[in-house]
C-alpha cells in the first residue's frame, strides 16, 4: 500500500467508526396560533456519557430556561383551563417510568428533565447540555421545548413554552 493511502486511510475510515447515534431537530419559536420563526437546530448525538445536546439558536431572550424532552410529536396549541397556550401539544415531560414526578436531571423523576438551556446577551444559545439519563432510543418522535423562565428543578420548570423542536 502506498505511503499516501496509509495516510488516508485513518479519514476513511472515520464515517464507519463514528457511526453512533446522530440527529438534529429544528427548534421554531411557538405561539397561541402554534408554530412561527425558525431559531435554528440542536444537534444530538449519544456519547459514552449519555446524550448531548448542542444548540444552534439564535432569538431567544437572554439568561437561563426550562428545557425538557416532551413525550408527544408535536408543537401544536392546546387548551388549558379554558385559554389556548402554545406548545401544549407536546403533552407532559417524557417519564416512561411514570414518576409523575419533576426533580430536574440529578434527579430520579422524568427522564426528559435536562439541564437548563443557557441563552447569552445577544439571545444566541451555544453551550451544550448533557443528559446522562437518556438513550438514543428515548429520542425519536419526542419534542424538545424551551420555556420562558427558568427550572427549578422542582414545581415551577419553566413558565410558558416559547420554543419546540421535534426529534424525526
Ligand atoms: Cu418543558
Ligand atoms: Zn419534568
Amino acid at each position: 500500500m502506498s505511503r499516501s493511502l496509509c495516510a488516508l486511510l485513518p479519514l476513511l475510515l472515520w464515517p464507519v467508526i463514528s457511526s453512533a447515534y446522530e440527529t438534529s431537530a429544528e427548534i421554531h419559536a411557538i405561539n397561541e396560533k402554534g408554530e412561527d420563526t425558525l431559531l435554528g437546530r440542536i444537534g444530538i448525538r449519544e456519547t459514552p456519557e449519555g446524550i448531548q445536546l448542542s444548540p444552534s439558536l439564535r432569538g431567544l431572550p437572554p439568561g437561563q430556561h426550562g428545557f425538557h424532552l416532551h413525550e408527544n410529536p408535536s408543537c401544536e396549541p392546546g387548551e388549558k383551563e379554558g385559554i389556548v397556550q402554545a406548545g401544549l401539544g407536546a403533552g407532559s415531560h417524557y417519564d416512561p417510568d411514570k414518576t409523575g414526578k419533576h426533580l430536574g436531571p440529578a434527579g430520579q423523576g422524568h427522564k426528559g428533565d435536562l439541564p437548563m438551556l443557557t441563552v447569552a446577551p445577544d439571545g444566541s444559545a451555544a453551550t451544550p447540555v448533557n443528559s446522562a439519563r437518556l438513550k438514543s432510543g428515548d429520542l425519536k418522535g419526542r419534542t424538545l421545548i424551551i420555556h420562558g423562565a427558568a427550572d427549578n428543578y422542582a414545581d415551577q420548570p419553566g413558565g410558558s413554552r416559547i420554543a419546540c423542536g421535534i426529534i424525526k
